[in-house]
């Protein structure tokens, strides 16, 4: 009875395994824009002096990107993952990739800028990551704009602005390698005038192939590749059968069902 408790959990545990799929959606920070300097209540962003992080009357921006899946539901639950940037920047941040390779020379210059003019915040941000199944109804993501008014208290900051839209115009690719940026420009839902451009990407996780992003596969240094198209396994000389993890010399002795001498 054990014995076929652990076949089946086995069984449903290797169905579940072929079923899942993963891709990857980064997105890259370009430009942010809050024209009046102001929350979507045309409020300022601070009254008392301790909330403003900045010192210099800005907003203190910081943004939460929340993935859903579609349809959207109110209230959401950011089913497919969620990130926190923390203080950013003020009114009009121009980011910078910090993934491509700066040379020392031009990060020095760009704080020379930085100096000339103290309205724009250059803030050198990573690229974030999301990792999820890929989901067949499609990805809906949510942005909330805040005036962090506490490094240390995430409960008080105020809400500057929100965006929401579906990604389900985004090109999934089969691989980083062939993925293309596709920019999208978020705008309010209030109408008021902040607006965050992004270059996304949505590619398919390293070792799954397909469609959908659907099939595992992670070359085994002995046995097989993985063809880069399909995801099919690809025997290595010497090995054979479904998983490519058979010996051709175990079978110098005594035949194998699935191999033959030439
Ligand atoms: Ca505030
Ligand atoms: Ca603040």
């Amino acid at each position: 009875m054990v014995q076929w408790l652990i076949i089946i959990l086995v069984y449903d545990f290797a169905m579940l395994k072929l079923s899942l799929s993963e891709v990857t959606l980064s997105l890259r920070l370009l430009h942010y824009k809050n024209r009046n300097g102001l929350t979507y209540e045309n409020r300022p962003c601070d009254t008392r002096l301790e909330h403003d992080i900045n010192r210099d009357g800005r907003c203190d921006t910081g943004f939460l990107f929340c993935l859903v899946h579609l349809p959207f539901q109110n209230p959401h639950n950011c089913t497919l993952g969620d990130h926190f940037t923390g203080f950013v920047g003020g009114d009009d941040i121009h980011f910078i990739n910090i993934d491509q390779q700066l040379q020392r020379r031009s990060i020095l210059s760009i704080n020379k800028k930085r100096q000339r003019s103290s309205l724009i915040s250059l803030w050198f941000q990573p690229t974030i990551y999301f990792h999820f199944n890929y989901p067949k109804t499609g990805i809906g993501l949510i942005v909330e704009v805040f005036d962090i008014d506490d490094n240390n208290n995430q409960t008080i900051h105020d809400s500057i602005d929100f965006y929401g839209r579906t990604l389900t115009d985004l090109k999934l690719y089969r691989s980083v390698e062939l993925a293309q940026p596709q920019r999208i420009y978020l705008r309010s839902l209030f109408g008021t005038y902040t607006n965050l451009t992004v270059d996304f990407l949505l590619y398919c996780s390293p070792n799954y192939y397909g469609n959908d992003c659907e099939i595992f596969c992670s070359p085994n240094e002995q046995g097989y590749e993985c063809d880069l198209n399909t995801g099919q396994k690809i025997c290595k000389h010497g090995y054979f059968g479904q998983d490519c993890l058979s010996d051709v010399r175990a079978c110098e002795d005594q035949p194998c069902a699935n191999f033959t001498f030439d």
